[in-house]
């Protein structure tokens, strides 16, 4: 399976083939894709998800079983039920189940409460071939596969705080998890508060893992967030109505028999590859363009964007809209906000009023994104609908919560300014590389150093609980959410910068490589500017904008899980991977190995 992601290059269908489609349509671009069109909006209810849990609250050291398993759902009332991976819990939606949703159960974890989970793989060789059946106009594209293509997966808590061993990623299992093994972590949950999601993370066939389903929530509660209305928060009364709800919301394109469709590059001959991977209709919870019935009152919303490449901005039109938490946990105050910007892997815990619209209908809507966003997503706005009922009959409330639980571990307040600022702080720059765009020998890395096979040394070596700043060097023309494994850290601002004069310096074959953060000063093109109100709390993903240099902030702590007794670095070093988000852009490179030591060189300077 590995050969897939070494041979094949995008070719020439990038980006821009996506953004206009009329080249591509022999091959399944958007607009060649009649069944889109004939689905009506809104015909289905969005499942709320909350009735697939696991309660891992209070079993400290409990062991739980999820299989990864080929799973017939339902998308659409008009489309006919098709196969999928799923995520599957003892007692949950069973593997023919057109009602359920393709989404996993969603975790429910306490903080310093920690588990197991056992993650099977029972996906069999041939289920890529029963999920993506595409038959575009030149044939099926699981074709593209070779005959019996194996499923390997490997399952990533994305957000959690947790041991080398138990992050599930390509540093440490290059080999994933073959079909008929088990995968066995442990999540100690020393962390804040927040969604935290699991999703593979299967070196080369992440996307398509990905893009058939493989993923799921993960939401971890604390003394501040107890999920029963603490700080006046919107919470599900237990038999009464539900007021804290997930949004994952992805996109996908379909076949007219329901099954996925994943447009391809026919040059290739080992797998479907395209630059990234934008749907046609838009999804929550795993239902296309669902409705939900809802009071005129508060609603406390964890959205997650789970595309694979879509940046959303999200609006809900006649409502208020309020910020209150994002990756990490809750930000230091609320943030009232008209649109949200978010990622790939972004999450935003959001409070929204629909007061102002009782008795009336109103929609979800996503707009294209804002400069200095720049994506070359295809439109798509509708994302859902909002039925709102004209009086409050589920218990809700409007009262809007006061102060959020106290903000600490301000790194930003702690330290100062970044060192291109002025300030002290230890710097490491991170290059986004994108070489021969548009061409047949596209590429993507960081630093200049694509993540390749595990004979690949080439990695950030960072000290135990130092404080560094990451300068995320943007070269590349679009925007790249850049996440990290293991630790979260909070955005600094951004500065614009001349990447043309940089790239001319300083690029090579494979682009720039890890320049000394104080080599940047020369091309910066403005003082730092600030980041939104809704980048104030602590984060695990950020967008890196073209003709910008992002700076984030962390503290590189390990979870007692990867320490001694001693506090020493169990085993001498953790092993992780930090990475763009965009499946497609992962699964190509640009993704780089971390460890986290004893005793580090400082980052060149
Ligand atoms: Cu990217």
């Amino acid at each position: 399976m590995l050969t897939r992601r070494q041979v094949l290059k995008r070719g020439a269908i990038g980006a821009a083939g996506l953004a206009t489609a009329g080249t591509f349509d022999a091959v399944g671009a958007l607009a060649a894709n009649p069944a889109a069109k004939r689905l009506k909006p809104y015909l289905d209810r969005m499942p709320p998800l909350l009735d697939n849990l696991i309660d891992a609250t209070s079993a400290r050291g409990a062991t739980y079983d999820v299989t990864a398993a080929l799973v017939k759902r339902k998308v659409h009332s008009q489309l006919p039920a098709a196969h999928f991976f799923g995520y599957l819990r003892a007692g949950g939606p069973g593997i023919n189940d057109p009602v359920a949703s393709y989404i996993g159960p969603a975790f429910v974890a306490k903080r310093n409460v920690g588990f197991k989970v056992r993650y099977h793989n029972h996906l069999a060789p041939g289920d890529y071939r029963k999920v993506f059946a595409t038959r575009g106009a030149r044939g099926a594209s699981y074709l593209q596969f070779p005959p019996h293509p194996e499923v390997r997966i490997l399952t990533h808590l994305h957000g959690g705080f947790v041991a080398g061993k138990d992050d599930g990623n390509p540093y440490v299992h290059y080999d994933a998890v073959p079909p008929g093994r088990v995968q066995t972590v442990t999540y100690p949950n020393e962390q804040q508060a927040a969604l935290l999601w699991y999703h593979d993370h299967y070196l080369g066939d992440t996307r398509m893992n990905v893009v058939a389903g493989l993923a799921g929530g993960f939401l971890v509660r604390d003394r501040d967030d107890t999920g029963n209305g603490s700080f006046g928060l919107p919470h599900n009364a237990p038999g009464g109505g539900l007021y804290e709800l997930p949004l994952a919301i992805q996109d996908r394109q379909w076949n007219a028999d329901g099954s996925l469709r994943y447009p391809i590059d026919p040059r290739t001959d080992n797998g479907p590859w395209i630059g990234e991977y934008f749907g046609d209709t838009m999804l929550v919870n795993g239902k296309v363009w669902p409705f939900l019935v809802v009071d005129p009152c508060l609603y406390r919303f964890r959205i997650l964007n789970g595309c694979n490449a879509r940046i959303l901005n999200l609006s809900i039109p006649g409502a208020k809209i309020s910020v209150i938490g994002s990756e990490g946990g809750f930000l230091p105050r609320p943030a009232s906000a008209k649109a949200i910007v978010m990622a790939p892997a972004e999450r935003y815990d959001v409070i929204v009023d629909f007061a102002a619209v009782a008795g009336k209908t109103t929609h979800m809507k996503n707009h294209a994104p804002a400069e200095p966003v720049s994506t070359p997503a295809p439109p798509l706005i509708p994302v859902m609908q909002f039925r709102v009922n004209a009086k409050i009959i589920g218990g809700g409330h409007r009262r809007w919560p006061g102060d959020l639980p106290a903000f600490s571990g301000d790194l930003r307040a702690q330290h100062g300014p970044p060192k291109l600022s002025g300030g002290t702080v230890p710097g490491r720059t991170i290059a986004l590389n994108e070489v021969g765009a548009e061409t047949r020998n596209w590429k993507l890395n960081l630093n200049a150093n694509p993540f390749g096979g595990r004979e690949n040394t080439f990695r950030e070596t960072l000290q135990h609980n130092a404080v560094e700043d990451w300068y995320f060097v943007n070269t590349t023309s679009d925007t790249h959410p850049m996440h990290t494994h293991l630790f979260s850290f909070q955005v600094m601002g951004r500065y614009n910068y001349d990447a043309e004069g940089l790239l001319a310096a300083m690029g090579g074959a494979n682009g720039v490589g890890q320049v000394p953060v104080t080599k940047l000063k020369k091309y910066l093109r403005s003082s730092l500017l600030p980041h939104g109100p809704e980048e104030s709390g602590f984060k695990d993903t950020v967008k890196a904008n073209a003709d910008q240099i992002t700076v984030v902030r962390a503290r590189y702590r390990l979870p007692s899980t990867a320490l001694n007794a001693d506090g020493s670095v169990r085993g001498g070093e953790q092993r992780y991977v930090h990475h763009c988000h965009i499946v497609e852009h992962e699964d190509n490179d640009m993704m780089e190995r971390f460890a986290v030591v004893d005793h580090a060189p400082a980052p060149p300077q």
